[in-house]
């Protein structure tokens, strides 16, 4: 397997409980390499770019809301499999269904809610983890 880059966001709920250094920790951890990282806001243009997918679905709207709550921390980690391998230690999209030891175990802390909240985004595929660093990262 090979080096691969994927796009992680800690979304305005990790930032706002105080888990941007665990989720810096955990990659460091795995021996990632962070290739990026910014403080940023997002807004209704860089989501529905993000989000393309989402954009026509009832609960799209909220996401957006949430998504622009507090600045977010984007970060690019580096290395081998980190797409599928960080999306393990990320653990499913609802918090209720993560298992202790991942991200959205450990440190998701809004069970049942709508729009879910759930502490990070991880880019799911390579295709995805290219599109979202140039929307995220178009300097790079
Ligand atoms: O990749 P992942 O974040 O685990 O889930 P996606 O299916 O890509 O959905 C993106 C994002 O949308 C999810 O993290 C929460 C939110 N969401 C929601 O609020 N309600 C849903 N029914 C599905 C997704
Ligand atoms: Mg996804």
């Amino acid at each position: 397997m090979s080096e691969e880059s994927t796009l992680i966001l800690v979304k305005p709920d990790g930032v706002k409980s105080g888990h941007i250094g665990d989720v810096i920790t955990r990659l460091e951890n795995r021996r990632y390499t962070i290739t990026a990282l910014k403080v940023i806001q997002a807004t209704p243009e860089l989501l529905q770019a993000h989000y393309a997918q989402l954009v026509d679905k009832p609960f799209y709207p909220g996401i957006e809301a949430f998504m622009m709550e507090t600045p977010m921390v984007a970060i690019v980690a580096t290395g081998v499999d980190v797409i599928n391998s960080f999306r393990k230690m990320v653990g499913p999209t609802k918090p209720e269904d993560a298992m202790p030891g991942t991200i959205r175990g450990d440190f998701g802390r809004a069970w049942g809610t709508q729009p879910i909240k759930n502490v990070v985004h991880s880019s799911d595929s390579p295709e995805s983890a290219a599109r979202e660093i140039k929307i995220w990262f178009p300097e790079l």
